[in-house]
């Protein structure tokens, strides 16, 4: 695709999107936002795309929000940034989760900020051992966004998430996976190669049922059994009517492997 700060190429029914500004370590400012929300757009009505990996190129995945845009180095007047979280950050968080098709974040470097929040918002987080995390925002003055409030403590506790929060110091792959903050952590060398496997099988799985799945999942974190046991009534009746819940069947009736189509 023509786009600059991001690259996104596909094969085998992936899409492959990479944050494209190694420079400033992949740090965001609002063209590279806008860019992101129009890949992820892209995908979401692609239906020949049925999964994702995000990652950075160069050292880093993402430093988060770009500081150079939004306190100008030549004293000049930057945006809002409550203008700047309301377009780029929440629009982006609000893809990733809304996204019907599994996201793969593949965490080659550094994550600090906006960078480690959004990378929380994707479905898997693989990460290389010599990458990190970073709740940078208290160390400028700032309050986590981009969903880290609301995903951290879901994922590493209350407490954990305090300690990430309050003191904003950077944990080690390994610490990230110890803590359940992401799902596994592979040798530098290995990582895209993991992350294009876990992909490319995620492609070839029920796109429906895993989207579904993933909607039911989120909803369940602000829901009642009541609520969430209609609500899966409710997807289990879509899924119940798709192709590939009855290539399922009838192909555990045959003795063979299916072969999914995503609908
Ligand atoms: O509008 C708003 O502000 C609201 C939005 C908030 C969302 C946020 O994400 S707030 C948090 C912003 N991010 C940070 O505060 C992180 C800042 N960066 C760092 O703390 C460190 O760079 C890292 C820990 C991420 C990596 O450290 P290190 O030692 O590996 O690299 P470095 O030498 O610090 O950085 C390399 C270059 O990238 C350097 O440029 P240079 O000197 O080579 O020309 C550095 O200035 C640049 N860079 C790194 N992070 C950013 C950045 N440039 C602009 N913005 C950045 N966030």
């Amino acid at each position: 695709m023509a786009h600059e700060m991001i690259r996104s190429e596909e094969r085998s029914g992936v899409a492959f999107v990479t944050l494209n500004r190694p420079d400033v370590l992949n740090s965001f400012n609002r063209p590279m936002a806008r860019e992101l929300q129009a890949v992820l757009d892209r995908v979401a009505g692609a239906a020949e795309v049925r999964a994702v990996v995000l990652t950075g190129a160069g050292r880093a995945f993402c430093a988060g929000q770009d500081l150079a845009e939004v306190v100008p180095p030549d004293g000049s007047r930057g945006p809002e940034v409550a203008e700047v979280i309301a377009e780029s950050y929440n629009p982006l968080v609000q893809r990733l989760v809304a996204l019907e098709k599994p996201v793969v974040c593949a965490i080659n470097g550094v994550a600090a900020g906006a960078g480690a929040n959004i990378a929380l918002a994707c479905d898997f987080v693989l990460a290389a051992k010599s990458a990190s995390f970073i709740q940078a925002f208290i160390n400028i003055g700032l309050v986590p966004d981009s969903g880290g409030t609301f995903f951290l403590p879901r994922l590493v506790g209350m407490a954990r998430a305090k300690a990430l929060a309050l003191l904003g110091e950077r944990i080690s792959a390994e610490q990230a996976l110890a803590f359940g903050m992401i799902h596994a952590v592979h040798e530098p060398e290995k990582l895209m190669a993991e992350a294009e496997a876990l992909a490319t099988r995620l492609a070839q799985m029920p796109t429906l049922a895993l989207g579904l799945t993933k909607r039911a999942l989120h909803a369940s974190l602000d829901a009642t059994l009541e609520s969430q046991l209609e609500l899966e009534r409710t997807l289990q009746g879509i899924a119940g009517k798709s192709h590939d819940y009855h290539e399922g069947v009838k192909a555990f009736q045959e003795k063979r492997k299916p072969k999914f189509s995503g609908r």
